[in-house]
């Protein structure tokens, strides 16, 4: 797989120097405490790794939640080069027939592929990434059971539903990831990095233990790219090509108020 799990409180992740650029800087930027420590790179079996804090280190049966941030899953970069040398894919299109056999257009079911970008887009919109900013990836509870059966998770409630079951209806633990995401938004609203970086496909990793410790980090920069100097992003504004937004502010507002409202009631 793309980990390993090092016996010192580490783990190791197939090296991409994307992400490996990112973590460097993340590592000098304000957002450093809410990004697993970075250690540079390693070697097992020929395989070069990044090699970072392993989150879990501190947790007793761990209760962890991916979600994926953001109004855009796929890289401005990627768009262009689906329209300049489209690649329909196959295995793409056995995803999306998988879970609505109806998805795919006439062109698609003729080829029996779609493109990557088609792929995402329609999985932005069967989730919440379109209407919510972010989406439920997986949840993996104490027993160590693991649910990623969150694809068409889309409306508030649904996504409220799964919340309540993964805190298992805890008050104090909900406060917690509230507490914990509203700082994150204030140190992303200062953070260089966040200005000057399109943050796509990035997810907020939610761990707690029945210990009553709770955090979350930012996770998964492979597809985190620098703007070009002087451009920022504001990461709020609606995406419209060309302008790179991500949403991810927009995702990270619409979060925090939900745990406002589920903890209002
Ligand atoms: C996956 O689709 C995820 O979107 C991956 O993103 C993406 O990897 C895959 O693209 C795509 O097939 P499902 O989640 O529906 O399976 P992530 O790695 O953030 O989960 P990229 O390469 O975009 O990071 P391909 O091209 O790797 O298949
Ligand atoms: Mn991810």
């Amino acid at each position: 797989g793309n980990f390993q799990t090092g016996n010192d409180g580490k783990l190791l992740k197939k090296y991409c120097a994307c992400e490996q650029q990112c973590l460097q800087k993340l590592m000098e930027d304000v957002l450093q405490p809410f990004v697993p420590g970075y250690h540079g790179v390693t070697q097992r079996d020929g395989q070069d790794y990044n090699l970072m804090d392993n989150l879990l280190t501190y947790f007793e049966s761990p209760c962890i939640m991916d979600c994926k941030m953001g109004s855009r899953t796929y890289l401005e970069e990627e768009l262009k080069k689906a329209c300049k040398h489209p690649q329909p894919r196959a295995d793409m299109y056995e995803k999306m027939v998988a879970v609505d056999p109806e998805a795919p257009t006439p062109e698609e079911r003729a080829q029996q592929a779609v493109l990557k970008t088609r792929y995402m887009q329609w999985r932005e919109t069967l989730s919440s990434t379109a209407t919510l900013g972010f989406r439920i990836e997986g949840i993996k509870k104490s027993d160590g059971s693991c649910n990623t059966n969150f694809k068409k998770t889309k409306h508030k409630d649904e996504v409220m539903q799964a919340l309540e079951d993964f805190v298992d209806s805890n008050i104090s633990i909900l406060t917690s990831y509230q507490k914990r995401l509203k700082e994150l938004r204030c140190e992303l609203e200062k953070s260089d990095f966040f200005k000057t970086h399109e943050v796509v496909g990035s997810s907020l990793l939610f761990v707690h233990d029945h210990k009553g410790r709770a955090g979350v980090w930012m996770i998964d920069f492979g597809k985190t790219a620098p703007m070009p100097s002087p451009l920022t992003l504001d990461h709020r504004s609606p995406w419209v090509e060309g302008n790179r937004e991500d949403g991810y502010l927009w995702g990270l507002d619409n979060f925090i108020d939900i745990l406002t409202y589920m903890l209002s009631r």
